[in-house]
């Protein structure tokens, strides 16, 4: 049998700014999908990047003194950094100013012309004379630009534009037929009510500035940003060069995004597909909006959060931890420190750190750390309990992990631990051990226990990969647990026996409150 693909995506951040909270919120839940799809046995793919092109990126070059380009090289280091320290596993970055995505933009441009839904046209919005930017109505702040408050004019530029009013039909039908197409589904309803009031044609070029992909065969026009930016999740996957990857991975399985974009996923850019015949991706996610301590995040209040601060502080698995267990993904969050002090307290140092250290310690003092060898598994209700348990949660945690709800999968592998501690507390190898008679029922235990171990590890591995690949260490596995797959955990028993354990540190000490 074929091995079932899977291909997820976050949107490719602009490089005017620099990353914080809410990019390194998207990414890290989509490298827990995709490292879980990993371990279910998919030939996963994960897709991330940078947005370079447009105006925004011209201007803050040129306030600089350079060159666009140069600032865009800087500022992905940035993200590439950051990326790396958080265990962010992509498979490809794309940037939308390396030739590969220019040729699938002009592909896909050409595609879109061919089928009759490029028109010459003119574009027109608020133009902010010195600033040299268009603004839309609802960007105005009192009918003045919103970047340096002066006065702006109705202005109009050439522009090539793209028919999107042609499907309207299309789009809806698309959406009605596929209830999974749009999530939340209260954002679905939001989008099907916007495409009801009707669709206009698109404006998908510009004149007013030059840092962009030239339309092919018109050079005096740049490509929108949105039409560059969106063609990035093909380019990634190999578009239109290489045939054999992008069949294997497109469509999409999702496009993970924030919702302050969904309009350009869930509305732009199927209609550009479906007009250049291309597949449209299966999901669009739209995720919701994290504030810090109350407050919208901005530069001027000084409340932008940096991940690779937090990670450092605290931790990279407590901080990707707390951002995929504190809210549901969909809704809105709010970031403090007391809370991720409170998470990392009570759910990583008192639940899963002490049981990991409770266990292994135990193993150490009764058998010299090392795993029993036993001819069965037991019987008694709480072996069962526990074998039935890992089960149930295996089956749980991919509903949840199908429906990108993070929280809920990592509140079921929660319960699991708590499971595995009442194990421990009802069977008390303490007791077993004082008595050589129960020598055979101790061995039993304490596999038992470093079996369900086994289980934890892999199953937190995705959310938190230190932790799972370090569980899986001091437990001796032979292999990390970046190579562990679910599968192996359908049966009791899969942990080898003889291994040497290592009890080690603490794994999440605790922490005093801020
Ligand atoms: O929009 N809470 O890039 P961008 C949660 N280049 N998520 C947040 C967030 C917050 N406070 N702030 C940002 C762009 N995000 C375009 C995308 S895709 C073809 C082009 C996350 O750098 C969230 O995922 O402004 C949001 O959608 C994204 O960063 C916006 O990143």
């Amino acid at each position: 049998m074929a091995t079932e693909t899977f291909y997820v995506s976050t949107p490719i951040y602009y490089v005017n700014d620099v990353p914080h909270i809410g990019h390194a919120y998207t990414t890290v839940a989509c490298d827990a999908l995709v490292r879980y799809k990993r371990a279910a046995g998919c030939d996963a793919f994960f897709l991330t990047g940078t947005d370079e092109h447009g105006q925004k990126v011209e201007k803050a070059a040129a306030e600089r003194g350079e060159r666009p380009i140069d600032l865009a090289d800087r500022v992905v280091t940035r993200f590439q950094t950051l990326w790396k320290s958080l265990d962010i596993s992509n498979d490809r970055f794309v940037r939308t100013t390396e030739p590969a995505h220019r040729r699938s933009v002009e592909e896909i441009f050409r595609r879109v012309k061919e089928n009759g839904d490029v028109y010459l046209g003119a574009y027109e919005d608020w133009y902010c004379t010195p600033c040299e930017t268009f603004w839309t109505e609802n960007q105005l702040i009192e009918g003045n630009c919103p970047d340096c408050n002066r006065p702006t004019d109705r202005l109009q530029e050439p522009s090539y534009f793209f028919r999107m009013s042609r499907y309207q039909d299309a789009l809806l039908k698309h959406i009605e037929e596929n209830p999974e197409f749009i999530q939340p589904v209260s954002r679905r309803n939001e989008i099907v009510s916007f495409v009801k009031e009707g669709l206009r044609d698109l404006s998908i070029s510009r004149t007013s500035f030059s840092w962009g992909i030239p339309v092919p065969g018109d050079p005096d026009h740049v490509i929108y940003v949105w039409f560059d930016a969106l063609t990035n999740y093909i380019t990634g996957v190999g578009f239109p060069d290489d045939e054999e990857t992008f069949s294997r991975y497109w469509p999409a399985d999702v496009h993970v995004i924030g919702k302050d974009i969904l309009r350009f996923h869930a509305v732009y850019w199927p209609t550009f597909l479906l007009s250049a015949g291309l597949p449209l991706p299966k999901k669009v996610f739209a995720h919701g909006w994290w504030t810090v301590e109350g407050k919208k995040m901005s530069k001027s209040l000084g409340n932008v959060v940096d991940p690779a601060a937090m990670a450092e502080e605290y931790g990279v698995d407590a901080f990707r931890y707390f951002v995929l267990r504190e809210v549901p993904f969909g809704l809105d969050g709010d970031f403090s420190r007391e809370a991720l002090v409170h998470r990392i307290n009570s759910d990583l140092a008192n639940d899963l750190g002490n049981l990991v250290s409770r266990v292994l310690a135990m193993l150490g003092k009764y058998r010299g750390g090392v795993v029993p060898r036993v001819v069965s598994f037991g019987t008694d209700g709480p072996d069962e309990e526990m074998r039935d348990a890992l089960a149930n949660t295996l089956a749980e945690v991919d509903r949840c992990m199908d429906e990108l709800a993070f929280n809920r999968a990592l509140t079921a592998i929660w319960q699991f631990v708590g499971v595995v501690n009442r194990y421990v507390d009802t069977t008390a190898p303490w007791v077993l051990a004082k008595d050589d008679a129960r020598a055979g029922r101790l061995d039993q235990v304490l596999y038992n226990a470093c079996e369900a171990l086994r289980g934890i590890g892999l199953l937190v591995f995705p959310f938190m990969p230190r932790t799972g690949r370090e569980i899986w260490r001091r437990l001796g596995m032979p292999r990390p647990a970046d190579e562990g797959r679910f599968e192996e955990l359908r049966e009791w028993g899969g942990l080898p026996a003889d291994a040497r354990t290592e009890r080690g540190p603490s794994l999440f000490p605790r922490i005093e409150a801020p």
